[in-house]
Parts: structure tokens; C-alpha cells; sequence
């Protein structure tokens, strides 16, 4: 009826480990199987035993893949050590060709840069590595949450190859000292991206990266310009090294991104004027101090043109590799600026959290800056590969050609976001906001070789629209200005922005573009040259209103009291650059000269540097307004000097187009600018 009483619980497990040895049952000695007696083992046990036996083999499985692991590096290193060895370890990684792989010289890690950085720096190839636990440099985990895998690889491997550009392709640069690029000399070898080559569309020739270096080869103007840039640049470097701009009164500085924005626009412009020591110290600047890993809001329009596209040229001029990776780190981080619904990109990117956002009071964006980055982006994307940065600018490029709200291919001031339409329409100026997209036209066509007939015919179509709505001729010297349209009411007022459209206009003449394109600069040209000459310190207002009426000794140029400023800008000389270079007239260059000594007279500053200035009408009291903006080093002095060389190969116009902060960057298919319009 009952169940047998169960056999009572054993918890304790007695097993003896040596092996061979016998024991008596009580018939005497017997040799008993081992599974016999694991049958006589409780289920407890047994268990308790598999367990044992588990973690035992898993602690032996693990000692020994350490132990294997070990083995295979040194064997490998070891190998590799004695057949790479020189009789004396190099101070730093050998050089490496171009082609090479950046992982098998530097033994950089698959699993992350940190582990990349840490054998990058690493003097010797055969020093054994030491081993890290960390999956990837900190600034990578604090990049913008929402970015999705693909792009956390390639930030990934663009930082793998930014401490590989600083150890391997840089070497060559830093270990010689930085090669100058004279007359005439051939590009460096070997500072192509490896593994890229392929996919890169040819360099420029060495024609276009003739720059005059030697101070010999320098004219008397040239000179002067020289001495005023080095005293520009001592105010700068006493006073405000590294920031963004100098404030020379005070002898002090401002902040803006905080990104030593005049270090950076500067940098092509010292290269141009064969200031060696200078671009070095410069240079040593970016490659210690100058970290993108910053929690600041930049300017997407403003960066773009100064930072990167100051970057962008260094690199093109000097060869050294250091600016194009700092060029793409940047570049990453302005991405996030493009994430909006409409595809137009926001104003404003954080480039440390890789937020994004328009300006406080609105969700609007200025069609000047979104269509003023291509050049930059799309040079971008030619040099590393990587088509996201062109691709993103022009398909704001495509958007804003199918829009509705132009004139005659005239466009608005702004530009909504989250809709992709032009805001605020029936205003039309080739001012502040509007400026830069006309020049980008004419521009992206000439850097892309003149293929692209879209941006050829949105060009011819708005020079079209100028003449037809913007265009009126001053009293008593009818000077041809360009005025405003305010929802049909024509406005006299020009601001000194507008003195880039004669250059434009000349240098698309100069590219094929019909003769009257010419006419139209040498007349505007005229009209800006009037507005330095009117005034009684021989510099421009921001603003001039031209006078419309016949009344006798009135000047064609009225300055209102709000406009009476000078901030060092520089469109009126870039268009004499452009005149002169074009026409070979040198009344072009006398004019130049002139506002040269106009800004040595009211706007340098004894310690150091130069200032904006609040009157220009008034030559006791300019006003210094104590701000040294970044432009005036990296185009105003750049163009000057350009505008007094008599050498039309250097920096010609055949191979290189400027972007809209003077840095020079190379056409893509440089051609000898015959006929466009076949
Ligand atoms: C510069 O930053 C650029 O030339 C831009 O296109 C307009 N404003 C300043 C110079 O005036």
C-alpha cells in the first residue's frame, strides 16, 4: 500500500581525485568502473560535480586563448619588427607611400581609433602595444544622439584616419619641417588619403599651385600690403592668438565660435604672401590647439566659408595633409545642419552635440547662407571620398531652382525650413541675405567645369533679372547702382556688399559669358569705387543711398547716419582683383592702392592691428570701433595683393575659383575659358 520510504538525502558529495587507487568493498580489493560508482552518486551530486567539471574546462578554455593570443602577437610583431628595422629607430613612424594601408603601418586596431591613436603615437613599430579596454575616443560617445549607424562608422574610421594623418601621411611634413611651395615646384607626392586614390577625380595641375613665395618677386604695392598684413597679424598674435578676433584697442579680443577664426582665415593668405614663419606658427596652432570637439553653436553659412573652406585652401596650397582631415572632422560635424524636413538646412549647428537649430525668433534660414556652401561641401566630397557633404549642398541647390517666389531669377531673402518655400517675398536685393547665391551660381559652375547648365542658366537668367528690376543710373554722375525692390517700390540704397557682383560679373566674362556682362562690371565697378572716393576718409559706408535727382553740387552717394561704418570689408577691392586681372587696366589697381592708404591711415592702430571704423565721413574722428574682423586678413589684404601682382598665374583663373571668403579652390577640369554658350 505504501510507497517504500525514500533512500535518506545525502548533501555532501566524497569523491576521491586520485587516480589508480582501489578500495574495498568489504569482499576484499576489486577494481570498480567509474560509472558504476557515478551511478551511486545521489542527483545532487552529480550535479554538483557537472558544475565543478564546467567551470573548471571554461577557466582552462579562457587561460588558454590568453595565453595563444599573447603567443601569436609577439610572433607576429616580432616578425614584423626585425623585417622592417632600420639600424636606428626613426624618432617617428617611417613615412608612409600612399597606397599603404594605415592599419598594417601603424597597427591600428579594428575595434576602435583609441587603440588606433595610442600605436599611432608610439615611436617604435616593435615597442609592445600595451592593451586598452575602451571602445572609442570620448568625443565619439557625445556625438549627436540621433545619428544613425552608418554614419557612426565612417566618423569612426574618419578618426582612425585623422590619427593616422597626423602620424603617417603628416610625417613627411612634420619631420622635414613644412616644404614651401615655391614657383613653379611640383605638388608633394604622397599626401593623398590611402586607399582613396580611385575614387579621386585628378589634382589640380602643378600650374595651379604656383604661388609667388619668394619676397624678392614682390612689387612695392605688394610689398606694402605685406607690411600691413604683418602688422595686422602682430596685433593679432600679441593679443588675441587663437580667438576669434582682435579687438586692437583694447588690446584684447572677441569670441565668436571660438575657433581662432583669424588664425584660420588667414592661413592661405600668409601662404600667398610667402610668409613662412608665420603660416608655421600658425599651422603648429591647428595641429595642437585647435579641437572641434566643442559644445558651441557655429554658424553653418559663416563656418562654412571661413573654417572650412580656409582649411580646404591651406590644404590645396601647402600640401599638408593636417588641413584636409581637420577640414573633414569639421565638415562631419556641420552635417547635422541638414537634418530638417524640408532639407534646407538650418542656420545654426552645435559641433559638439551635433544639435541643430534655427534662429530663436524663427524657423527661417537666409537663402544666401544655405546656398553659399557648396563650393565647400562638394570640394569636400572630392577630396575624401565621401559624397554625403556634396550631395546634401546640392540637393539645396535642386530645391531652391524649383521654387516658386523668384523674379526673373531674382530670389527672396529667406527661406523656411520645415516647408522648403521662400518667406518674405516681393524683396529683392543683391545685399545682405540674398548676395552669395548669385556668385554661387556662376561659381559652382566654374569649379564643376562648366558641365552643369542648370547653375549656368539660374546665373544668366538672374543677371537677366538685375538689369530688368535692380538697376538705375545715379545724379549728377550717372552711376550705375544696384537698388532694392521692396514689393514693387524701387529703393536707391546699395550696401558695399553688392561691390562683389562687378568681380562675378568679370570673371563670367571671363569664362565665356557675354561681353555685356563686361560692361555691366566696369560700370558697377565705377559706381564702387565712387563710393571709397565720396567719402571724406576715402573708405566706404556699409550702406550708401544714391541720389536720383537733378539738384546741382549734390554727391551721388548719401550715407545715413546708421550707415556710416566701415568694417575693413572687402568686395570693393576682390572686384577691382577681378577688373584688372580681366581688362589688364591698371587705373584698377591705382584704385586698390588708393583705399590701401585709406585703411593706413584711418583704421591701423599703433599697437597693432586694424579697426572698423563707425564714420567715414568724418576724418578727424573715425570712430575706431575696436574689432578686427576676421575678413580683412583673409580676403581684403589677399585680394589687394592679388590685385597688385602682374602675374596673371598666380592663383589663375583658369585653374582656381575663390569661394566667398577668398580662399582659392581648384576647378575641377581647369580649361582656358573659351566660348560657354555654344
Ligand atoms: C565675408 O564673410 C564674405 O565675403 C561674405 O560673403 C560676405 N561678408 C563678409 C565680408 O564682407
Amino acid at each position: 500500500m505504501y510507497p517504500p520510504p525514500a533512500p535518506a538525502r545525502r548533501d555532501f558529495v566524497s569523491v576521491t581525485l586520485s587516480p589508480g587507487r582501489s578500495y574495498d568493498g568489504g569482499r576484499g580489493l576489486r577494481r570498480r568502473s567509474c560509472w558504476r560508482k557515478w551511478k551511486q552518486l545521489s542527483r545532487l551530486q552529480r550535479t554538483a560535480l557537472l558544475f565543478l567539471l564546467a567551470v573548471l574546462m571554461l577557466f582552462g578554455l579562457l587561460s588558454y586563448v590568453h595565453v595563444a593570443d599573447e603567443w601569436t602577437a609577439v610572433d607576429s610583431r616580432s616578425a614584423a619588427a626585425w623585417q622592417m628595422r632600420p639600424a636606428n629607430p626613426p624618432a617617428l613612424p617611417a613615412p608612409r607611400k600612399a597606397a599603404e594601408n594605415p592599419e598594417t603601418v601603424v597597427g591600428l586596431s579594428p575595434q576602435g581609433a583609441w587603440e588606433g591613436q595610442e600605436a599611432a603615437l608610439t615611436p617604435s613599430l616593435w615597442k609592445k602595444p600595451q592593451r586598452h579596454f575602451r571602445r572609442g575616443p570620448p568625443n565619439l560617445q557625445i556625438r549627436a544622439p540621433d545619428e544613425d549607424a552608418q554614419e557612426r562608422r565612417q566618423a569612426q574610421a574618419q578618426r582612425r584616419a585623422e590619427v593616422v594623418g597626423e602620424a603617417g601621411w603628416g610625417a613627411e611634413v612634420r619631420r622635414d619641417g613644412l616644404s614651401w611651395r615655391g614657383a613653379g615646384t611640383k605638388p608633394q607626392q604622397g599626401t593623398e588619403p590611402p586607399g582613396k586614390e580611385a575614387e579621386f577625380p585628378p589634382r589640380p595641375s602643378p600650374k595651379a599651385v604656383r604661388i609667388q613665395a619668394s619676397p624678392a618677386s614682390q612689387n612695392e604695392r605688394q610689398k606694402a600690403v605685406v607690411d600691413a598684413f604683418l602688422h595686422a597679424w602682430a596685433g593679432y598674435r600679441k593679443f588675441a592668438w587663437g580667438h576669434d578676433e582682435l579687438k586692437p584697442l583694447t588690446r584684447s579680443f572677441s569670441e565668436w565660435f571660438g575657433l581662432g577664426l583669424t588664425l584660420i582665415d588667414a592661413l592661405d593668405t600668409m601662404w600667398i604672401l610667402g610668409l613662412k614663419k608665420e603660416f608655421q606658427e600658425a599651422r603648429n596652432w591647428v595641429s595642437k590647439r585647435l579641437l572641434f570637439q566643442k559644445d558651441v553653436d557655429v554658424n553653418l553659412f559663416e563656418s562654412t566659408i571661413r573654417i572650412l573652406g580656409g582649411l580646404l585652401s591651406a590644404f590645396h596650397l601647402s600640401g599638408d595633409i593636417l588641413f584636409l582631415k581637420k577640414a573633414e572632422d569639421f565638415g562631419n560635424r556641420l552635417m547635422p545642419a541638414f537634418r530638417t524636413p524640408s532639407k534646407i538646412p538650418y542656420s545654426d549647428v552645435n559641433i559638439g552635440t551635433g544639435v541643430a537649430h534655427p534662429p530663436r525668433w524663427t524657423s527661417d534660414s537666409t537663402v544666401a547662407e544655405v546656398t553659399s556652401i557648396q563650393l565647400e561641401f562638394r570640394e569636400l566630397s572630392r577630396l575624401t571620398g565621401d559624397k554625403k557633404f556634396q550631395e546634401a549642398a546640392e540637393e539645396v541647390t535642386r530645391r531652391v531652382h524649383a521654387l516658386r517666389g523668384k523674379l526673373d531669377g531674382l530670389v527672396p531673402m529667406f527661406i523656411n525650413t520645415n516647408s522648403g518655400s521662400f518667406t518674405h517675398l516681393g524683396m529683392f536685393t543683391l545685399g545682405a541675405r540674398a548676395d552669395s547665391y548669385y556668385e554661387y551660381l556662376l561659381k559652382q559652375w566654374i569649379q564643376g567645369g562648366k558641365k552643369e547648365r542648370q547653375l549656368l542658366e539660374d546665373y544668366l537668367e538672374a543677371v537677366d533679372g538685375i538689369r530688368k528690376h535692380l538697376l538705375a543710373r545715379s545724379e549728377p554722375r550717372k552711376l550705375t547702382f544696384v537698388g532694392e525692390l521692396n514689393h514693387g517700390r524701387f529703393s536707391a540704397k546699395m550696401d558695399h556688399l553688392v561691390c562683389f557682383l562687378p568681380g562675378t560679373l568679370a570673371l563670367g566674362a571671363h569664362h565665356g559669358l557675354p561681353a555685356d556682362h563686361m560692361e555691366l562690371a566696369q560700370a558697377l565697378m565705377d559706381t564702387c569705387y565712387q563710393m571709397y572716393r565720396q567719402m571724406e576718409t576715402g573708405l566706404s559706408p556699409e550702406i550708401a543711398h544714391f541720389n536720383l535727382h537733378h539738384t546741382k553740387a549734390v554727391k551721388d552717394v548719401q550715407v545715413k547716419a546708421a550707415d556710416r561704418h566701415n568694417l575693413l570689408r572687402p568686395e570693393a577691392v576682390e572686384s577691382l582683383f577681378y577688373l584688372y586681372r580681366v581688362t589688364g587696366n591698371r587705373k584698377y589697381q591705382d584704385w586698390g592702392w588708393e583705399i590701401l592708404h585709406s585703411f593706413n591711415t584711418y583704421t591701423r592702430v599703433p599697437s597693432g592691428g586694424y579697426s572698423s571704423i563707425s564714420n567715414v565721413q568724418d576724418p578727424r574722428h573715425p570712430q575706431p570701433r575696436d574689432k578686427m574682423e576676421s575678413f580683412f586678413l583673409g580676403e581684403t589684404l589677399k585680394y589687394l595683393y592679388l590685385l597688385f601682382s602682374d602675374d596673371p598665374d598666380l592663383l589663375s583663373l583658369d585653374t582656381y575659383v575663390f569661394n566667398t571668403e577668398a580662399h582659392p579652390l581648384p576647378i575641377w577640369a581647369p580649361s582656358s575659358g573659351g566660348p560657354a554658350l555654344e
